[in-house]
């Protein structure tokens, strides 16, 4: 299947605040790096619940492929998102609070079933594999992703490769 005009956003990104975006932010350089479009925007399933179901219900029919979710603390966004739309919702839980994302990381996850958000690692590694997960769920239609992910992998590798090297020469 051909892929979407280059800039139409095929990614949603949604955070509870602001506070939330040295976290995410990590999302959008590995989307810039797949060359992946995507639209960012704050909502709180607690302080804005009605913007948040607006833009879930909307989500789908703006052509939206998958959602990104960060919050932090009693975080509901993510599962009050993933009620409101069939498209896959990635969740993750932020260390925000001063329980550092253990609170969000259960709020995130512990949905019931019929409901799932895919719930990623606490803090900036959860936000690097949500944007990884998001680019492999629109590869299954978009085969230049297929090409990206296989060279990522590699990349990943030689990096391992490299720092051995380096090790091994180093001082220890
Ligand atoms: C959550 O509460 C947000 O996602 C954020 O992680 C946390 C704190 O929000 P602020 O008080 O910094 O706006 O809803």
């Amino acid at each position: 299947m051909a892929e979407k005009k280059r800039g139409e956003p095929l990614v949603g990104i949604v955070m509870g605040s602001d506070s939330d975006l040295p976290v995410m932010e990590e999302v959008g350089k590995i989307l810039d790096q797949f060359d992946v479009s995507y639209e960012v925007t704050l909502s709180s399933a607690h302080r804005s619940p009605d913007r948040t179901i607006r833009y879930a219900k909307s989500a789908e029919e703006r052509g939206l492929e998958v959602i990104i979710v960060g919050a932090g603390a009693a975080a509901h966004l993510a599962g009050v998102i993933a009620s409101e739309t069939i498209l896959p919702v990635i969740g993750i839980p932020i260390d925000s609070s001063p329980l550092k994302g253990v609170d969000s990381l259960l709020s995130t996850v512990q949905m019931p079933g019929g409901v799932p958000v895919a719930t990623m690692a606490i803090g900036r590694a959860g936000a690097r594999n949500a944007a990884i997960l998001a680019v492999q769920i629109l590869a299954l239609k978009i085969p230049r992703l297929k090409e990206a992910l296989k060279a990522y992998k590699e990349q990943l590798a030689r990096e391992v490769e490299e720092k051995a090297e380096g090790i091994r020469k180093g001082s220890m």
